[in-house]
């Protein structure tokens, strides 16, 4: 890829950099593809390109959530904590499928895979619970941002856990109080917080996450929040 030094980033990182992600409006209708580094471009994004993603939280029996530390080798983020995980659903056939968010839960099902080790048959596309989507922009580092339509899922399950290291720098489980008071000390602590979990968290998490066991109740599947 020209037009920018990429000797400063991780080479698998630069290389996950051509998948390309769906392009849409802002009513989340596909309007053509982009690679993924254009995507991220602020360049780009502060002329109003904008795609799609998900995020997903995963809740063990307990009831605790999964929390991920971005690895330092990500290039947008890095090093921050967030939710279990994000990423694109891609241009490609299996995952622009719409029907049931079908396209949005095989990326999912993809992604935590790749990036924690949990095998497809842990977490089935029926055990993903689309919760609604939210419109968001966020710069990461001046270079690179985010502008996104992201599709959230919660699901429930007891996991094997196997991070890749390229991808996450540690993970734990946490209850509500761990999570408030992570955002309550980020200060004295120096740890950081990706946008989209904040906002997140500032909205919706917590009355979602009390109401574990009935959440697709609250569920507002054809809502874009804009934030
Ligand atoms: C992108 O996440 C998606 C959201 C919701 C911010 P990411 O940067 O972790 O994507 P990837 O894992 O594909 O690099
Ligand atoms: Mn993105």
């Amino acid at each position: 890829m020209t037009g920018l030094d990429w000797s400063n980033y991780d080479e698998e990182q630069v290389r996950l950099m051509s998948e390309m992600c769906i392009l849409v409006d802002t009513n989340d209708k596909p309007i053509g593809a982009e690679s993924k580094k254009e995507c991220h471009l602020m360049t780009n994004i502060n002329k109003g390109l904008l795609h799609r993603a998900f995020s997903v939280f995963l809740f063990n029996s307990e009831g605790k959530l999964l929390l991920q530390q971005r690895a330092d080798e990500k290039i947008t983020f890095p090093g921050y904590y967030t939710n279990t995980c994000c990423s694109h659903p891609l241009a490609v056939q299996d995952e622009v499928e719409e029907a049931e968010q079908i396209g949005a839960r095989r990326a999912a099902q993809r992604k935590l895979e790749h990036e924690l080790g949990i095998k497809a048959e842990q977490v089935p596309l029926d055990k993903f619970q689309f919760l609604t989507k939210i419109q968001y922009l966020a710069p990461s580092d001046g270079l690179w941002g985010e502008h996104e339509i992201d599709y959230i899922f919660f699901v429930k399950a007891d996991v094997d856990l196997e991070p890749n290291p390229n991808e996450v720098k540690s993970v734990k489980y946490i209850t509500q109080d761990e999570l408030k008071q992570m955002f309550a000390t980020m200060d004295q602590t120096g740890i950081s917080m990706t946008p989209w979990f904040k906002l997140i968290c500032e909205n919706f998490l917590y009355k979602w996450w009390d109401n574990l066991d009935n959440v697709t109740s609250l569920a507002e599947p054809d809502v874009i929040h804009r934030m």
